[in-house]
């Protein structure tokens, strides 16, 4: 996610948009909250049946900063090989990946890497991140394939994806959270060499230091914590 905004336009008051959007791809296997995930994040609705993607686009303003606004792209693929070639283009544009996988579907997390090799290989040098996303928190440990703990290190450690989150679209968990990382990320990114950046603070720091307020959402449920990491499985 490098390079510069080469212009800003204003938006209605006095935020100003920035030029080059962030172009995020939403991925995984059929039926892992793909969906749901978006449709909670734009508008907070949660629907219970399941209907097949092809390929949809939603777009989305957020304020970085008091002055600075940004435009969001969400493309939420579809979860089945029908499309490679749309599959391969949304990897090439967009400048982070949320790879969902089921905390109830332990094979939708083994698609999560053949996603990921593939992300990998497209974009070659191009700077790429993805966050892993483990879905259905809400659903009773009982019924869980995949271990959250185990997945997060492999996720982070054995696979180096640079972030690992475990959301609820249901019941609303961490759903902002993960969209306001991505831009977390994305803002500092792009201003890495700005000296007038309102984000100039130690790496350790950072991710405390850039005030994002979405606009146009407001969540009655917003949780923070990484909800429920509790593991039983030997
Ligand atoms: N329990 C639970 N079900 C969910 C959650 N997110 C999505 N679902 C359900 O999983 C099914 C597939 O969701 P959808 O978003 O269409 O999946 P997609 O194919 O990955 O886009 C639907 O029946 C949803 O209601 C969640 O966080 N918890
Ligand atoms: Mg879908």
């Amino acid at each position: 996610m490098n390079g510069r905004s080469s212009s800003t336009k204003r938006n209605g008051g006095s935020s100003r948009v920035k030029s080059r959007p962030l172009r995020i791809a939403i991925m995984g296997a059929a039926a892992v909250g793909k969906t749901c995930i978006v449709n909670r994040f734009m508008n907070d609705t949660f629907n219970e049946k399941h209907k097949a993607t092809v390929e949809d686009f939603h777009q989305k303003q957020y304020k970085i900063s008091k002055n600075n606004v940004q435009l969001m792209e969400i493309v939420d693929t579809t979860g089945s090989y029908q499309f490679p070639a749309m599959m391969r283009v949304s990897m090439t544009i967009s400048h982070a990946f949320i790879l969902v996988f089921s905390l109830d579907d332990s094979k939708s997390f083994e698609e999560v890497d053949r996603l990921r090799q593939e992300i990998l290989e497209e974009r070659g040098d191009k700077p790429t991140y993805i966050v892993v996303v483990a879905n259905k928190s809400d659903v009773p440990e009982r019924e869980r394939e995949v271990c959250p703990i185990t997945a997060e290190i492999v996720a982070t450690v054995d696979w180096e994806c640079d972030d690992f989150i475990l959301t609820s679209a249901k019941d609303d968990i961490n759903i902002t959270t993960l969209f306001s990382e991505i831009t977390k990320e994305h803002y500092l990114r792009e201003n890495a060499q700005c000296t007038d950046s309102p984000a100039t603070v130690a790496p350790g720091e950072r991710r405390k230091s850039v005030p994002l307020t979405f606009i146009n959402y407001t969540s009655s449920n917003l949780r923070k914590s990484k909800a429920n990491t509790s593991c039983t499985i030997s």
